[in-house]
């Protein structure tokens, strides 16, 4: 059945569309099965997506008809599909109004994701009107938190040196405070690895009053504050509270150095808001473990990498995982700078959609993935700035001498990155620094050929 009678209108323009603030806007990259023509796939995927289905329900009136998504603009040649959807559409939380992820996702990658006329659809990139970015949570706490606890400015306050307690799965509670500790003799920031819990060798019980121990003696060591990154994910609510609750009452008057971890793309939104609203003193640290099933460049089907980033912010997170633009070990590429800008700045442009925040706190991009000192410089120069939190675990607890050297390291090389020095000429007046070419010798074979000559 051709609906685009009724689910398309190629007139409607897309400025008049951002200028009224009516719509959520949505671009797809969509390919129907063959021999169905473009403007009929394009309308029964939008059917799809809002008040219809495969054929005319009697039941339908004329307000249904008024709140239809609309196809307003489809070019078969580059697949550029986009989608109107009325802010009534949308599910509204009885309890305050606000918005909610969870709706956003249902309608607009949700059927249509396994549509048979429909070859494939992408999610690359959204728009919301300002009145949506009111009504969704955004984010409470952000990286200038810790930049003011850290005792930095809380504009531009630069790098902070993370890592995550590796063995990713393994060590008992009084290794894994040590392995904390030896970080933090360095570094700023440490975090849970996202399988990390209540593993029944490492109770959470018994592990975190020794974490937050560890953390007391790194503090009065270096005479530093130091945070950690707690992982609260489960898939019970209460759990997740309860877990919470145990980490607040044993950092007591050193809670706000306590961020709380949730692997928000395996736990979906639900958990993500679960955190921001039973939390919102604590920094939201939003791990994306599984985003590649879906967000993958080789994916032709769900939503970017991109798109997760920019739904994070709308939810409230403090800081996500945004990629390290291929120069870690995870997929990636220029798309993980542009998540970072849009995640990080007041307005900025997308794939598609330019998009203002108007005041909404911003969210910290967070760079992980086979990061080490010899690799971070790169990074940083693609990326353009260093006001990131990093965390590299095998950049720390992989460095031949110990992980506070790993994390001098890092800071080291992100200071030479600052000061538009070499890294081989910097590595010669800074130990750590050069120990982690040795360290990390392929890394530094590929980028500093020769290295060998000039520091050994
Ligand atoms: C990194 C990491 C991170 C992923 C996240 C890991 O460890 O802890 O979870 O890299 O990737 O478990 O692999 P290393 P992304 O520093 O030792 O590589 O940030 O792309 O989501
Ligand atoms: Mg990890």
């Amino acid at each position: 059945m051709d609906q685009s009678k009724r689910y398309t209108n190629l007139e409607l323009r897309e400025e008049d569309l951002i200028r009224d603030g009516k719509h959520i806007l949505v671009a797809y990259t969509m390919r129907p099965r063959n021999g169905i023509a473009y403007l009929a796939a394009a309308a029964h995927f939008a059917a799809e997506s809002s008040t219809g289905t495969n054929v005319d329900v009697f039941t339908t009136d004329d307000f249904t008809r008024g709140i239809d998504a609309i196809v307003y603009h489809a070019d078969e040649a580059s697949e550029d599909l986009r989608i109107a959807f009325p802010l009534e559409l949308f599910d509204r939380n009885m309890t305050d109004g606000r918005f909610m992820l969870v709706s956003f996702l249902t309608l607009v990658v949700g059927n249509n994701q396994g549509m048979s006329d429909i070859e494939y659809a992408r999610m690359v990139d959204f728009y919301v009107p300002e009145r949506v970015i009111q009504m969704f949570d955004g984010p409470a706490k952000g990286i200038a938190d810790f930049w003011r606890i850290l005792g930095r400015p809380v504009a531009d306050g630069g790098y902070i040196v993370g890592a995550i307690v590796k063995p990713k799965l393994g060590l008992r509670p009084e290794p894994f405070a040590e392995a904390a500790y030896q970080f933090w003799l360095g570094g700023d920031f440490i975090k849970n690895d996202e399988p990390q819990g209540n593993q029944l060798f490492a109770p959470i019980r018994t592990t975190l009053p020794l974490v937050y121990d560890a953390l007391k003696r790194a503090e009065d060591e270096t005479g530093e504050a130091k945070l950690f990154s707690m992982n609260i994910t489960a898939d019970d609510h209460y759990e997740m509270c309860a877990r919470a609750d145990f980490a607040l009452e044993t950092f007591g008057p050193d809670a706000d150095k306590l961020a709380f971890l949730v692997d928000g793309f395996v736990g979906g939104p639900g958990m993500v808001t679960t955190a921001r609203r039973q939390y919102p003193n604590q920094f939201l640290h939003y791990h994306r473990a599984g985003h590649g099933a879906v967000t993958s460049p080789k994916s032709k089907r769900g939503y970017s990498a991109f798109v997760l980033a920019k739904m994070s912010r709308l939810q409230g997170v403090s800081g996500i995982h945004v990629g390290t633009m291929g120069h870690g070990k995870m997929e990636g590429g220029d798309e993980d700078r542009l998540s970072a800008f849009m995640i990080e700045r007041d307005e900025c442009q997308g794939p598609i959609y330019y998009q203002k925040w108007h005041g909404m706190k911003p969210t910290a991009p967070i760079i992980s993935g086979g990061m080490n000192a010899i690799r971070l410089p790169a990074f940083l120069t693609a990326l353009g700035h260093g006001n990131v939190i990093n965390t590299a675990g095998g950049g720390c607890y992989g460095h031949l001498d110990s992980p506070a050297a790993g994390a001098r390291s890092l800071r080291q090389a992100y200071e030479c990155w600052k000061a538009g020095a070499d890294l081989l000429q910097w590595a010669q007046e800074y130990q750590e620094l050069a120990r982690a070419f040795e360290s990390f010798p392929g890394d530094a074979d590929r980028l500093y050929p020769g290295w060998r000559r000039k520091l050994l």
